[in-house]
């Protein structure tokens, strides 16, 4: 099994069909978590060009959010002895048993983005993913910074039992726990969606008298807190100005928000990382080679006065 590129790969892909295998050097199953917002189709995007680009076979499950739809998809990749499985897992529990099923049929695993929580890390080979705490970090420091140190935060948190949601918590709760002035007032999961986090946001403004002696709102990622500024401005708030609004992802429609001044920094959650997993997993079915158990990848926060990514 090798990495193979360009004439080489046509080359070896001639000669594997021509002895009536399959043209491609690597069969890999990924087991995705859905699309619930706007990052991740366009994750699952660049994992489907990256494969084409590499002469990857990728065979790509939608797990509809649902855990038991992802082991089931697990289970029919082991089944069908793909090379590799990669698994962007919807929620950290749960994954013992399918892990050691694929180690028993002797094929790798691999994380992308989302973490599991197993007491043996040998049974995956690597996880290639973004620190979610520091994200959460970064978050809250952004926040102390422009508020001073003196802010009643909501909270809309991602989806229940996830990496992002725990580690996203965590980084920014970590953060506050140096600014006795800094609160979590309220705090409630929009799962991910647009329109969770702007169910979450009217709530708010309900159990609050319209968010009086709010500073700020930080959602675990741009989605929700778009629904937030929809439901903020239909009750006649002004997000990005009478509150601030800090959230994860950077996706292009919260550019256009922090443009528009009704956000006012989010932490980028790069998208194309096809690009970081892929060589990863090759490279590992090439040599087998013990790897680190996680490889990261960088975030960085933005404003309207610092775009880019
Ligand atoms: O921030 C969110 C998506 O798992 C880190 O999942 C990812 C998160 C991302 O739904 O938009």
């Amino acid at each position: 099994m090798q990495l193979m590129k360009g004439i080489g790969a046509a080359v070896a892909g001639a000669t594997l069909l021509l002895a009536g295998s399959s043209a491609f050097a690597v069969t890999i199953g990924f087991s995705q978590v859905g699309d619930e917002g706007d990052w991740r189709p366009a994750f699952s995007k660049d994992m489907q060009d990256e494969a084409k680009k590499e002469g990857i076979d990728l065979k790509f499950a939608d797990a509809q959010g649902k855990e038991e739809n992802q082991l089931k998809s697990v289970r029919a990749f082991i089944a069908q002895k793909v090379d590799a499985i990669i698994i962007a897992p919807v929620v950290v529990t749960g994954w013992g048993q399918v892990l050691e099923e694929a180690k028993k049929a002797g094929i790798p695993v691999f994380l992308a983005d989302r973490d599991v929580d197993v007491a043996d890390k040998s049974l995956f080979v690597t996880r290639i993913s973004a620190d979610f705490n520091l994200e959460g970090r970064l978050a809250g420091a952004w926040l102390a910074q422009a508020s001073k140190g003196n802010c009643n935060i909501v909270e809309e948190q991602g989806t229940t039992g996830s990496a992002p949601a725990i580690e996203r918590k965590k980084g920014f709760e970590a953060v506050l726990s140096n600014f006795p002035n800094m609160k979590i007032v309220k705090t409630q999961s929009g799962d991910f969606t647009t329109d969770g986090g702007k169910k979450v946001m009217e709530a708010f403004i309900k159990s609050t008298d319209n968010l009086k002696d709010i500073c700020a709102s930080f959602a675990h990622n741009d989605n929700m807190q778009l629904g937030a500024i929809q439901a903020m401005k239909e009750a006649g708030l002004k997000p990005g100005k009478d509150v601030l609004m800090v959230s994860v992802d950077y996706v292009p429609a919260m550019k256009e928000a922090l443009a528009a001044g009704d956000a006012n920094a989010s932490v980028e959650l790069r998208s194309a990382i096809g690009k970081y997993i892929y060589p990863v997993v090759l490279g590992y079915l090439k040599d087998k080679k013990e790897l680190p158990k996680w490889v990261v990848i960088p975030s960085d926060l933005h404003t309207a006065a610092t775009p880019g990514g």
